[in-house]
């Protein structure tokens, strides 16, 4: 024990510098407030325990969250089927994130809720932060393209997130295994240069085989605007990989086919004391056995803010005009609070070519 304080000491004691940004930016909002929360209860407890407070800032923290909801389904289509209306735990998350050594962190993210093995690990990732501004994230991660999808479902303000996420700006699954490279440089005057690029097998959520010879890439690079309580983002994204289509039959490898993609998108967000408004729009190519087709799709969406914590929600997502949803309803608990309920009335107005059977949502969420 004695000769590790001596060698942390050797180490800080040679370079400052380093020590000092050791405490690396957050990339994520949820880490960020995970851990100004672990600050803030260990704060009163220093100064009588400050041996074991600093023994134990290598303990993990632990955070997490729980989404519920009522659903009920209207029978608006034209086939005459309704889903039965229905209780659900959407999701779970489990979280331990915590320090190795210095400048090296961990994030475990695990949902022990998902109905199949492959979706319980979730973020399982090493993160370095030896460039300045930037971390290096090794193993199990987000792929970065546009707004929506990089962010945790915690904050969005739809039930469901847009078809433009799930269909768009991501390949077989939200997160992958690779690398990632996550940077924000403070540019002065308000501005902020954002840049990611990952690096993955594009086989998919904890499939540890890559089923073809590429690898995928998806990127972004924006800038946020910063001036007293108003903040504006705008981004780029792009993506370029394959990956296997299971085709129409999941189970039988016969009609699998490769499927090529190419992605662009832009987004902008602006976020107001009276409103928070995203949009994203994005396009592309898909290539598979020696055909090609072109996808695209947007979404709009506009919250209302009060000074009560309450306000109304209108989005539009489509996806090439083979889908349009509407979703209007309202919250109590803003993006980052920790008790929030959603109440989202979704217009399925074009639900694969027809008009789809519209949904009521009753959703609640406790972070802790
Ligand atoms: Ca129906
Ligand atoms: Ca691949
Ligand atoms: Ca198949």
């Amino acid at each position: 024990m004695k000769r590790l304080s001596f060698l942390a000491c050797l180490m800080v004691a040679s370079s400052p510098a380093l020590a000092q940004s050791m405490e690396a930016e957050g990339a994520q909002p949820d880490a960020q407030l995970a851990s100004q929360d672990v600050q803030a209860h260990g704060h009163h407890k220093k100064k009588h325990h400050k041996k074991k407070h600093k023994k134990g800032s290598r303990a993990p923290e632990v955070s997490g969250f729980i989404q519920a909801f009522y659903r009920y389904a209207f029978a608006t289509g034209e086939d005459g089927v309704v889903d039965n209306d229905n209780f659900r735990v959407q999701r779970v998350r489990l979280k331990f994130k915590g320090k190795v050594v210095r400048k090296v962190r961990y994030v475990v993210e695990v949902d022990p809720r998902a109905p199949e093995v492959t979706g319980i690990m979730r973020d399982a990732y090493i993160s370095l932060h030896h460039l300045p501004h930037h971390e290096l994230r090794i193993g199990q991660q987000k792929t970065q393209f546009g707004y929506e999808s990089r962010t945790s479902s915690t904050r969005l303000y739809a039930v469901n997130r847009s078809e433009l996420s799930d269909a768009l700006a991501r390949g077989v699954t939200q997160r992958d295994i690779g690398l990632g490279l996550l940077g924000k440089w403070p540019l002065g005057k308000g501005f902020r240069l954002e840049d990611a690029i990952t690096l993955v097998n594009g086989s998919g959520m904890n499939v540890q085989n890559d089923a073809t010879d590429k690898m995928s890439v998806w990127g972004r690079v924006g800038a946020r605007y910063k001036r007293e309580d108003l903040k504006i983002w705008l981004g780029f994204s792009g993506g370029y990989g394959d990956y296997i289509d299971t085709g129409d039959l999941d189970q039988d490898p016969a009609d699998d086919f490769r499927l090529e993609f190419k992605r662009l998108g832009t987004d902008l967000r602006v976020d107001h004391p009276w409103f928070f408004a995203s949009a994203e729009l994005a396009v592309g190519t898909d290539l598979a056995v020696g055909e090609s087709e072109d996808v695209s799709g947007y979404y709009l969406n506009l919250v209302g803010k009060t000074p009560w914590r309450v306000g109304p929600i209108a989005r539009v997502d489509t996806y090439l005009d083979e889908f349009r949803r509407w979703t209007f309803g309202a919250y109590y608990g803003l993006a980052d609070e920790k008790l929030r309920l959603l109440l989202n009335y979704e217009y399925r107005e074009v639900f694969n070519d027809a008009r789809g059977d519209d949904k009521l949502y009753l959703w609640m969420q406790a972070r802790f």
